[in-house]
């Protein structure tokens, strides 16, 4: 089968029309109304407020430190910064119960499906921390990109749901997007460098678009910027441009990103990388979630 998102090439080709939809579920299917999905199909986003009620959030907050506490300090599933602090957890959702019951909301599971039309599984999760004053950002990506190239996605019918657990300013590393930005996929160029995530995970220099590419993109669309309280969800097309910058301030960017894949979207060998990458990243052996 030919590809239909070739990427991390060895020369620049033009950007590609997306093949899918970016909802693939109807009005009836879940919570989310007509207006919203027209907005999500359009913009490639959608903000929720209030996913996680204030109740949980106190204890989901404790259970970063706890999950960092009880992984082995050389765990790959811990991701740190250039200066030793904890940048990203992976597989949040097996090790901690109360993230587990998060991905089952009924504010966040119903509107997965919806959106993709499917049954869905967690393709990756992972809790960021953007601490403060050390916390480094994340350089403008799509996310399917790495998950074609590396992952063996086929198509773009994946949807990620980042969960506020801190106050997410517009100063504190706050997710910026460019929106209608999923509407097009953007081949890459440069080969993946073999376990390519050892360093991708926390400096991206492979699979991100040039700065023309990046420009075109931002006069088109411009920069909208996810803020809010926490238990506010962004949910955003696995294929929207986004990125983020350095948290300077003392006020931590925490956040759960849940990523669904659409049970009818099963991962292959990589389109465009040497070997697999390992479960928590990419996850092979998941069950539909229920
Ligand atoms: O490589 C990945 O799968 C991860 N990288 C980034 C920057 N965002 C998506 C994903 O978590
Ligand atoms: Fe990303």
């Amino acid at each position: 089968m030919s590809d239909p998102y070739p990427t991390r090439l060895d020369h620049a080709i033009a950007p590609i029309p997306r093949h899918e939809p970016a909802v693939w579920g109807t009005e009836s299917d879940g919570p989310l109304v007509q207006q919203q999905l027209d907005w999500f199909a359009a913009q490639g986003y959608l903000v929720r407020p209030d996913t996680v009620s204030d109740d949980r959030l106190p204890a989901l907050r404790h259970e970063l430190d706890r999950i960092a506490a009880d992984l082995d300090a050389d765990d790959p599933r811990v991701i740190r910064e250039p200066g030793g602090s904890i940048r990203s957890i992976f597989e949040p959702h097996l090790l901690s119960e109360l993230v587990a019951q998060v991905v089952r909301l009924d504010t966040v599971l119903p509107v997965a499906r919806q959106l993709l039309g499917s049954d869905v599984y967690i393709h990756q999760a992972r809790i960021n921390l953007m601490p403060g004053f050390t916390g480094t950002g994340f350089y403008w990506h799509s996310d399917f990109e790495t998950w074609h190239a590396e992952d063996g996605m086929p198509s773009i019918r994946a949807v990620s749901c980042s969960i506020a657990l801190t106050h997410n300013y517009p100063f504190n590393g706050s997710l910026m997007v460019v929106p209608g930005s999923h509407h097009t996929f953007y081949p890459c160029v440069g080969a993946t460098p073999d376990n390519n995530h050892d360093t991708s995970l926390v400096a991206q220099n492979v699979g991100v678009p040039d700065e023309t590419t990046l420009t075109k993109a931002v006069d088109h669309d411009g920069i909208d910027q996810f803020t809010g309280p926490p238990g506010s969800a962004l949910w955003f097309d696995a294929n929207l441009l986004h990125g983020s910058g350095s948290n300077i301030t003392p006020l931590p960017r925490s956040n759960i990103f849940l990523v669904f894949n659409s049970v009818e979207n099963q991962l292959g060998e990589p389109f465009a990388a040497s070997r697999r990458r390992p479960e928590y990243l990419a996850a092979r052996r998941a069950e539909r979630v229920t």
